[in-house]
Order: C-alpha cells, then structure tokens, then sequence
C-alpha cells in the first residue's frame, strides 16, 4: 500500500479522498490554486503545494505541474477525484511513464470510452443491450437518413464525440432531418471539433439508471448495484439515489451483469460506472461508461457500507478487490442531494460569494455531508459552484426521504444564493415521494418546482421585527454603563417618547417593497400591526443565537442572520432576505459603515468619485457599490490622503474586499 499520495484535484472530492487516505494511514499531498491557499482541502493534507493561478487551465489541469509536485514530495501514486484530468487517457500515461500510479484505470480504457461509436462498438461484442440505431463510420447524410426512417421516427442525433447530453438533437419527423442534422453537425464541430453522428430511436420517458462497477488487475470484475440519477436539470445531476426506486431485482442482475461485461471488455481496473437508459417497456440500454469515480457514489457506499475509495487505493496498490459479488447486499435506502450556489429561479445560473453564515445538520450514521467550504469561504467563479453533498441513509425509502427533508430544513446558508429551497420543494413532491422518477422529471413538474416568488409572509416580517428590536434592547443596554450618562432617557428601549405612546416604526426592504411596521411597546413585548392585523410578540435569544420567539402564543425557533443591514430569517426550513432600513438604526449602521474600506457584500463598483492622491474628508463618499439592486456608498472613515485605489466602475468586487487605501493627514509643522 501507498506511504503517500497527491490527491490532484480541489474541493469536497479532495476532502473526501483526504478523509480515507488518512483512514489507512497514508500520508496526502494537496495542490492548490491562487484562489485555494485558504481551502478546506489544503488545511487537511499533511502537505501542500501551489501550482498555479485560479483559471483551471493554469493550475488543476497542468498535468506537468501536477506530476513534478508528485516527484518532489515523493507521493507515489496520484488520486485524480473526478473533473479536471480524472479522464484524460494522456495524463494517466504520463503517471505510467514518470512511474507514478494513476488511481484509476488503464489509459487504454480511458480512451476506448472516450469515443461514443467506440463505446458502443465493444459493447455490442459484449453483448452489452444497445438502443436500436445507426453507429457506423459512413456518414453520409442519405445513409443518416435511411438509418433513421429504419428506426422510425422520433430519433435521437448524438455527436459521436459528445457526452452529458452536449450535441444532441431530437428529430420528431422526416421533414425536420435535413436541418437537424445540419444544426447537430454544426454545434458538434464547434463543441467538440468533431461533426460525426450516430442515430438512435428516441427514448420519450426514460430514467437514467447507472451501475458502480468494480474491476482489479486480476480480472475480477463485480458491481456494487444502482444509482437512479433520472432528477437533473440541463444534464446536471440534482438528486441521487440507491437502489433505484421500484427497480426489479431481475433487471438489476441483468443490468449489473452487463455493465461487468462491459468492464472485461475493456481491461477495466478501478472504479467505473456504466450508464444505461432504463424505458417503460423494462428493456435497459447502454448509454455511455465513466472512467472514473462519480460525485454520487456516496449513496452507493451507504447500503453496501463500502468506502469505494478505499477500494481504489487498495486496487491501485495491486490489491485485489476486497469483496466477491455474493459479499455485496443492499442494506436500506440512500439518497443524495447536490447543494449549489446557484439560483433556481434565475435559469440556475451560478451563484459567487462568501458563505456569511453556515450551518449544517448534524452528522450522524444517517446523515453525511461531503463538502469542501467551512463558513467564511467564498465560492468564486472560477470552479464549479458546488457547496455540499448532503446524503442520508435509512432502512427504507421512506425512511430516507423523512431524513432527508429534516437535513435539508436545518441546512442553513447565508451569503450566497443556493437551491436549498428548490431541493426541499423537489423531494417533498408527490411524484417524488412515490419515487415516479425519470429524466424528464423537472421539466414535467416545472410549475410546482419553481412557484412564483412568494412576498414575505407575515409571521416572518414578526419575527424580523421581533429581531431588530431586541437586538436594539441588547445594544442599548450595553451601551448605557460607557456613556457618561448611564440614566438618560436616551438608553430606553421602550420607545418612549414625550406626549405620544411608546411605539416605534421599524422599516424593512423586501427586495424592492418597502414595509413600515408599527411597534407599540408594553411590559410584555411588543405588539405589532401587519397591516391589519396585530400581532402580539415577544422573544429572547438563546446561546446560539437563535431567536425563541412567541407570535400571538405560539412558540417557534428561528435562526436570524445579520450583516451589516442585511437580515436573513430561517424557520422551517425556507430562508427569507431583508434589509433593515431603520433611520435611527440606520444612522448607526452607517456610522459603522464609515469605518470601513472594505466591501460590505459582494457586488460591482458603479462609481469611484476619488482618485490617488486627492485629499478626503471623514464621511466623504470614495466609492460606491451596487448589490441586491441597491447602492452602498464607502464613506472615508478618516481625514485623509487618497494613495490607492483598487478597482474601476465596472468590476466585480467579493464581500470583505479592501477596496482602496487612505492614508491619514500628516500635520506638517
Ligand atoms: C437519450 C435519451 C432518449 N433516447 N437517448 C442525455 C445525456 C446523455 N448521457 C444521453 N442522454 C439521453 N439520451 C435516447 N435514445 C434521453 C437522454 C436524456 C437524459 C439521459 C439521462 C439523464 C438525463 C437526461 C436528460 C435529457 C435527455
């Protein structure tokens, strides 16, 4: 077995391979970029080395870099995670050729994956079930054609050199041939510099249900049963589960024995997993086979309880496979849920900032989150915006679901948009709890999944009061015993005021709306009038912060989140945004503010009315910062000398970022 090893890749995959190397007792090598020097995975090896700048391409992906790293701290074998070089044929040679062990499989077997009609070649002599279709070398366009009115139509066109759902085109009838393929041949080229094409029946409901398989260089090959991966979303995996609901043993064993077929007929070592669409009529057909280990498998390592990593390692080591296939039996149920920065309601588009505020759902033998961020850490544009697996286990589906729904209702996120809400509505859908799952799942219940954007509902505009007010109590009453008049009227918190009854009107911001909520003080707490209704409300903080809160009686927890005078609620499991916007607060708040030069929340620059070397005054504006449709104006906290400023109107700035530099006033003699 290895003394050490680099594990050439970043993120949760990275702390994930850490976490087991460090299990056996093997020492890690981790390689960062400019933008991980204070990554997770860094702070875990036992060794680290930088390689590079933040792009990918200059840093994860410099197989050279990499590969010299691994000379020089002496690792003798390279985990690739998956992305990056996990399944680039080249860099695996080059392992071989520097005689460094590729933890993975043969190069060889990399590159006969690689190609689709290639794929599909040996598994036909494999007896591998394919999709009726046309996969040969001639591409002439009237061989295309009759291939297609063959099969019948509808037909699916993939670019042979394709994946992940990249370069493919349905054609619902003969008329649309000509122009589809002409547009499949044209994306292909420019996606993939390759315009060839296979013809395949179109399958109109299928699930994507993919096999963990297992081979060592003995020429023992088993499979570690299913994942039913039918829940994404343009081609990105959202949910995952093992065993695949309502799945025929029979098929599994078929399925299973297939995708072990495949792996023989390629030398495979290492792990893999052969996909294959699964169709209403039960037939299962070949889709395309991974090189490497996918994100998912946790949920295959929690009903068989194998660390398949560890397999890799041991197999890698020349080891052979640790179980024969009568060892491996389901036990329960697993389901996985990719937590993103991303938002849902904005064409998923990926989501940067600081993770302000993060709190997970306690780990335990039913719940494991594999991530690679702790609070505090941004997520940049420069990698895939992936925060978390969170995966959960159980004796039954059910069971796993109830786990799941109560993991994902603790999970809290502040400072970055994610789909946490967009997971916990997906897995409480009906067709979803009755595991009706296929690839055209999301796109069928679109308008449950994606509701139109709610207003904030009344109890938690209660609670967001209830919050600003006594944390104005607290700062009062810290405040009082410093300030040279300890009994001034002006530490009472009761809203006191001379000739009127002691209320105050507490102003929020949801998104563009801008709420004014009365609150009358009394002995008991608060009462607030919602438009027209009162609410009666009082609370205390607990010592996690958290707000114990009682609305008209009822009592509930709620976690608030405060920055600068952005206030998040998260109660049962929804999060809602706000933005104290109250004057006497405010005026504080700002004051506050003035004391610094960094940006408050990630954003873009809109104006910088100084430049080096002018001369400012306390509370003059240097900079102002658009975020969440507002305009943040950075004041000068100091008299002073403008002598560096760090962005122009236009850039993009992450929260806590020094935005420029004052220099306080020489008084000259
Ligand atoms: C198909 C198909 C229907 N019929 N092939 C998409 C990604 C690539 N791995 C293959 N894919 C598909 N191939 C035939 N003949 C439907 C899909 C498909 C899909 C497959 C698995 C998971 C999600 C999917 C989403 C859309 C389409």
């Amino acid at each position: 077995m290895f003394d050490k090893i680099l594990i050439a890749n970043r993120g949760e995959i990275a702390c994930r391979v850490i976490r087991t190397a460090r299990k056996l007792g093997i020492r890690t090598v981790a390689v960062y970029s400019d933008a991980d020097a204070q990554a997770m995975h860094v702070a875990m090896a036992d060794e680290a080395f930088h390689i590079g700048a933040a792009p990918a391409r200059e840093s994860y992906l410099c197989a050279d870099k990499i590969l010299a790293i691994a000379k020089q701290s002496g690792a003798q074998a390279v985990h690739p995670g998956y992305g990056f070089l996990s399944e680039n044929a080249a860099f695996a040679t080059a392992c071989a050729e520097s005689g460094i062990v590729f933890i993975g499989p043969p190069a060889a077997a990399i590159s006969a994956m690689g190609s689709k009609s290639a794929a599909k070649k040996i598994m036909e002599t494999a007896n591998v079930p394919l999709i009726q279709g046309y996969h040969g070398d001639d591409q002439n366009p009237e061989v295309l054609r009759a291939a297609a009115e063959k099969i019948g139509y509808p037909v699916l066109l993939k670019a042979t050199a394709g994946g992940g759902g990249k370069g493919m085109r349905t054609l619902w009838s003969a008329e649309e041939f000509d122009a589809g393929l002409a547009a499949a041949k044209r994306e292909a080229l420019s996606g993939f510099g390759d315009d060839r094409m296979l013809v395949e029946k179109y399958l109109t409901k299928p699930r994507h249900i993919e096999i963990q398989v297992f081979a060592d260089t003995f020429g023992n090959a088993v499979y570690l049963f299913e994942r039913d991966c039918s829940i994404q979303r343009r081609h990105q995996k959202v949910l995952e589960e093992a065993p695949a609901p309502h799945f025929p043993e029979e098929i599994r064993v078929k399925m299973g024995e297939a995708a072990c077929a495949a792996a023989r007929a390629i030398h495979y070592v290492g792990a893999g997993t052969v996909e294959f669409l699964f169709d209403e009529t039960g037939e299962f057909f070949f889709m395309e086979m991974n090189t490497r280990l996918q994100v998912e498998h946790p949920v295959t390592e929690m009903i068989t309880g194998q660390d398949l990593v560890a397999w890799q390692l041991q197999v890698a080591a020349g080891q052979p496979l640790p179980c024969q296939q009568a060892d491996l039996v389901i036990s329960g149920h697993a389901l996985e849920a990719r937590v993103y920065a991303e938002d849902p309601n904005n064409n998923f588009l990926p989501a940067t900032g600081r993770l302000k505020h993060l709190r997970t759902p306690a780990e335990s033998a039913h719940v494991r989150i594999d991530t690679g961020v702790r609070e505090g850490d941004s997520v940049t544009v420069h990698y895939d915006p992936m925060i978390a697996k969170l995966i959960v286990w159980d004796t039954d589906r059910a069971g796993a679901l109830r786990r799941l729904r109560a993991a994902l209702a603790e999970y809290q996120i502040v400072g970055v948009t994610t789909n946490l809400d967009f997971l916990a509505t997906t897995v409480a859908h009906p067709a979803y709890v009755r595991g009706d799952v296929d690839t055209g799942f999301i796109g069928r219940y679109h308008n449950d999944l994606f509701p139109s954007v709610q207003g904030v509902s009344e109890k938690v505009l209660a609670i967001a009061c209830l919050e600003v007010l006594l944390r104005r109590e607290q700062e009062a009453k810290a405040a009082a015993p410093s300030s040279g008049d300890p009994y001034s009227p002006w530490h009472l918190t009761t809203g006191w005021r001379l000739n009127e009854g002691n209320h105050h009107i507490v102003c929020l911001l949801d998104g563009e709306t801008q709420l004014q909520i009365r609150a009358d003080f009394h002995k008991g707490g608060y009462r607030l009038h919602l438009g027209e209704n009162i609410i009666e409300v009082r609370g205390e903080f607990d010592q996690h912060g958290d707000l114990l809160a009682d609305l008209n009686g009822n009592r509930m927890k709620a976690t608030v989140v405060r920055h600068g005078n952005e206030l998040t609620v998260m109660m049962h499991g929804a999060s809602h945004r706000l933005v104290v916007h109250d004057p006497a607060l405010f005026d504080a708040e700002e004051e506050a503010q003035i004391g610094s030069l960094t940006a408050p929340m990630t954003g873009k620059i809109v104006a910088v009315p100084v430049k080096v070397g002018d001369n400012v005054k306390r509370g003059a504006a240097v900079m102002v910062l658009e975020a969440m449709k507002m305009e943040y104006t950075i004041q000068a906290p100091h008299d002073g000398v403008v002598t560096e400023v760090r962005f122009k109107v236009g850039e993009l700035v992450d929260d806590g970022v020094e935005l420029l530099v004052l220099s306080e006033l020489v008084e000259v003699e």
